[in-house]
């Protein structure tokens, strides 16, 4: 098994977790292009939206949820953050395991992205 964040899930390769459960990790980007920079994964492997099926679909809902309780907890609910999902190569998607950026903690350009 070749994929990076694959081998962070399984311990492989260490991180910063900020979140873990059953269904998803989160843990700060390596790259960080803000203050807070956090990716959040699925644990199962799908290389990206392309990949996630109607029954697998709940995942996305579910990473939603985690970024939600991440953002308040660190309270940029308040001053606000960016999602970013990055697909295929004009995305500019490097690792193919489907991830969610969140950036935070100052006021985001386009090109921060
Ligand atoms: O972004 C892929 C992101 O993954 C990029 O911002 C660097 C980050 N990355 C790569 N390897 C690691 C490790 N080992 N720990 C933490 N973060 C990592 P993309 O959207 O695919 O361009």
């Amino acid at each position: 098994m070749s994929c990076i964040f694959c081998k962070i899930i399984n311990g492989e390769i260490p991180s910063n977790k900020v979140y873990e459960d059953d269904k998803v990790l989160a843990f700060n980007d390596i790259n960080p292009v803000a203050p807070f920079h956090v990716l959040v994964i699925p644990k199962k492997h799908y290389e990206s939206i392309l990949d996630i099926n109607d029954n697998d679909m709940e995942i996305i809902a579910h990473i939603h949820k985690v970024i939600n309780k991440l953002v308040k907890e660190n309270g940029y609910d308040k001053t606000g953050f960016r999602i970013i999902n990055n697909c295929g190569n004009d995305g500019c998607q490097e690792v193919k395991h489907i991830h969610y950026h969140v950036l935070a903690g100052k006021k985001l350009d386009w090109y921060d992205a």
